[in-house]
């Protein structure tokens, strides 16, 4: 729609241009455009991957990357180079599953853990390894279906493992606060409930969302989280401990108290969002069915402005993006996810300094 209107924009000026200045209005006047987002330098890191899900930074500076259907782990250069690590045998990748998010122990340096989260024959689980070694469970029993099944991992700044968790196509379970579907969860490195957990003994943070996929921190130690909604409204929603999100009650914003309303909806054709990240003061968001990578802008204080979309249209799906090292945005395209129109160098991570 920005396109359009700034298109509109540009041929009313060239009209009003060649009104004026009938003989010197210059021919390119109206392909001249109005401003445009612009998503600054973008470059293509690496190419060739299948379904690429998650990413996580290493402490000397390579990144982790999952591979849904394949269920391997790849480590990938800040150059670019990408090299196996392994492939999980315990992931039964279908449908939406497969394995999901990653990420890297705070203290990996001495422990060397990895944390992931997977589908498996039975439920979607979350298990720890060292990178070679086989996956230990540490939380089982998530909802699995063929859709919804969430996935995104990341450690906050407590030291504390947050997953985010889907309705697994039963939409009753995100109301239902002994369901782990439906979630975002907080845990130990052990997968115990974490100590001040909300609700006494369970992993559960917040509830009441449909398919959480995107799952990130601002610089004040505020959780951002991304929603899929059904047909409706996609959602940016600020994370408070026991609050409940409204899904399946509503979707998008509403009038009832007892819900949490989202901070940013959008129709689901423009965004269906997965992994987010924060850098500077914005949250970008990677867009599946947008197929672009939303900057929201943040105002330090909880608050957001207007959404602007970067990249629209220009790299197909986009599935995730993180902070690298380096300040600069890795974004992991999605294009063999099954519901893409892959290109032959397709999957792509990006490397975007916005
Ligand atoms: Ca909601």
């Amino acid at each position: 729609m920005r396109r359009v209107l700034a298109g509109l924009a540009a041929t009313a000026a060239a009209a009003a241009l060649s009104a004026c200045r009938a003989s010197d209005a210059a021919p390119e006047a109206s392909s001249a455009g109005g401003p445009r987002p612009s998503a600054g330098a973008v470059r293509t890191l690496v190419t060739d991957l299948e379904a690429p899900w998650g990413l996580a930074f290493l402490p000397g500076g390579d990144a982790l990357v999952t591979e849904r259907d394949t269920a391997r782990i790849l480590r990938v250069t800040p150059a670019g180079r990408v090299g196996e690590v392994q492939r999980l045998s315990e992931v039964d990748a279908s449908g939406e599953g497969g394995l999901l998010g990653i990420a890297v122990s705070p203290s990996y340096t001495s422990d060397g853990l990895v944390f992931v989260y997977y589908t498996s024959g039975e439920d979607n689980r979350i298990a720890r390894l060292r990178l070679g070694g086989s996956p230990e469970p540490i939380v089982t029993g998530i909802p699995v279906s063929g859709i919804h099944n969430g996935g995104r991992l990341v450690f906050g700044p407590d030291g504390m493992l947050y997953a985010g968790t889907g309705d697994a196509s039963e939409r009753g379970r995100s109301q239902d606060l002994a369901s782990l579907g439906g979630k975002v969860l907080r845990m130990t490195p052990d997968g115990k409930p974490a100590p001040g957990n909300p609700f006494p003994g369970s992993l559960v943070w917040t509830y009441g969302h449909r398919n959480v996929q995107g799952l990130a921190w601002d610089a004040a130690g505020r959780l951002w989280a991304s929603e899929l909604g059904q047909s409706r409204f996609d959602e940016v929603n600020l994370l408070r401990p026991g609050r409940n999100y409204g899904w399946p009650e509503v979707e998008g914003l509403s009038d009832r108290p007892e819900f949490t309303a989202p901070l940013v909806t959008w129709p689901t054709s423009e965004a269906s969002p997965s992994g987010v990240a924060v850098l500077g003061n914005a949250l970008y968001v990677a867009a599946l069915r947008g197929e672009r990578l939303w900057r929201v802008p943040l105002d330090g204080h909880g608050g957001t402005g207007t959404p602007e979309g970067l990249l629209v249209r220009e790299y197909g799906r986009l599935r995730a993006a993180v902070v690298a090292p380096d300040g600069s945005l890795w974004v992991l395209t999605s294009n063999r996810d099954g519901r893409g129109d892959p290109v032959p160098d397709d999957d792509r991570i990006l490397r975007v300094r916005p």
